[in-house]
């Protein structure tokens, strides 16, 4: 895998950047037919979701082949501190209803989808912090199963926590959470499912450096929940033994100097069937950074890479995302570029390797995003959330289907 942007793409490379309702971006480039790999989108249409979305996900929450949003928003404080988790039930054409509202702690800065309570299905957990004045807690909400949820199940934390990763971790059929910290906080702590969406006490795990921001997968594929974490200077992975304590470190990965992971997401972008990471990374000093990175799992628990991920002009990433945007069965990169208004799309080739970004107007101060389909017609769709707004941008994907002229429907 390569450094989109670098130097072995050649010179030769235009970006042009369209703004409007039709937002597509064609790159030229000397080695590469122009025509090859637009991705087009329209919008962004915004869409109030509450005061402040800090957190996404898109799922199927009522079962009736309906991608929904759910949103985390960061609450007010009065006499209490609350916050709330939205779920905006879509409508299968692009356009979603009416947010209804969940309570929950202050800050829900971090949500994860699991079925807790194995009932088939899927559940939202919200953690809450890292930043909250009074509540440090989880929320877990089950799922009706008719587009409903039942009130958030609280479990109290004692420190304000940062996010989670949702994983059988023990391996006794029910889903444990692991919850970071901030980057300040050398250990983690993991939490024991009960099955019904309540959980053990908390179990510290004292890693003896900060981590955080974890993402969860089976890196070396032996049936056993692992997971990679934010530790300077790039990305540790850590390898389960089948309990809820013992993990053995796998490797500590640079990934670019003066910059740190603001986001996780899995992929396979070499299509070998073994999992991959794909970070979005803050800007070093000087802003001359790339805005994200991939990381090849080589299928025990060491990775390849990085690759990085270079858009011009620069900006930090704030969140990433991963998809097939142009349904070629190739995973791609969506990193979103907060100071820049912009997603940056890339392109995956297959082989580990990233075309050229292309740069999607996104609205302003787009933070942290979401791929799913949301108007049924296989085409993964994108939302960023913009807390300074309140709202979230959605961006529907109507990217030109292949010439080869398969058939959409059967994608349902
Ligand atoms: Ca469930
Ligand atoms: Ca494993
Ligand atoms: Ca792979
Ligand atoms: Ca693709």
């Amino acid at each position: 895998m390569t450094a989109v942007g670098a130097s072995r793409f050649g010179p030769a490379y235009v970006l042009a950047l369209a703004f409007g309702l039709l937002s597509q971006v064609e790159v030229i480039r000397g080695d590469q037919p122009a025509t090859t790999g637009t991705i087009v989108f329209e919008g962004p249409t915004p869409v109030a979701v509450g005061p402040s979305p800090r957190t996404i996900a898109m799922v199927d929450i009522g079962g009736d082949g309906l991608t929904d949003l759910i949103v985390g928003n960061v609450g007010t404080c009065t006499s209490t501190c609350v916050g709330t988790v939205a779920v905006l039930s879509g409508n299968g054409d692009g356009t979603l209803q009416t947010p209804v509202y969940y309570t929950s702690g202050w800050s829900p800065s971090h949500l994860v989808l699991a079925d807790f309570n194995n009932d088939g299905r899927t559940d939202i957990a919200a953690v809450n912090g890292p930043d909250s004045p009074t509540t440090a807690d989880v929320y877990v909400y089950l799922n009706n199963g008719d587009g409903t949820l039942r009130p958030g199940i609280r479990t109290a934390l004692s420190l304000a926590p940062g996010n989670l990763v949702a994983a059988d971790f023990d391996l006794d059929g029910k889903q444990d959470l692991l919850v970071g910290y901030s980057a300040s906080l050398t250990f983690s702590v993991m939490l024991k499912g009960n099955g019904n969406g309540t959980f053990g006490p908390p179990v510290k795990l004292e890693w003896g450096f900060p981590g955080f921001r974890q993402i969860g997968a089976d890196f070396n594929r032996d049936g056993k929940p692992d997971f990679a974490m934010q530790r300077t200077p790039g990305v540790m992975i850590l390898l389960g033994q089948g309990t809820l304590t013992g993990f053995t470190p796998a490797g500590l990965y640079s990934v670019s100097s003066g910059q740190a992971v603001s986001g996780f997401a899995l992929g396979d972008f070499n299509t070998d069937g073994i999992p991959d990471i794909a970070a979005s990374l803050t800007q070093n000093v000087s802003r001359t950074g790339p805005v994200g990175a991939v990381m090849l799992g080589n299928g025990d628990g060491t990775v390849t890479g990085p690759v990085l991920l270079t858009s011009e002009p620069k900006d930090a990433g704030r969140s990433v995302a991963v998809a097939d945007f142009n349904l070629d069965g190739k995973d791609d990169v969506a990193i979103s570029l907060e100071d820049l208004h912009h997603i940056a799309v890339f392109r995956g080739l297959g082989n580990g390797q990233f075309a050229t970004p292309l740069l999607v107007p996104a609205g302003l101060f787009c933070r942290a995003l979401a791929a799913g389909d949301l108007n049924r017609d296989g085409r993964p769709d994108l939302v960023a959330c913009r807390p300074l707004h309140h709202n979230v941008s959605v961006l529907i994907n109507v990217t030109p289907l292949p010439a080869s002229g398969r058939n959409w429907e059967f994608l349902e």
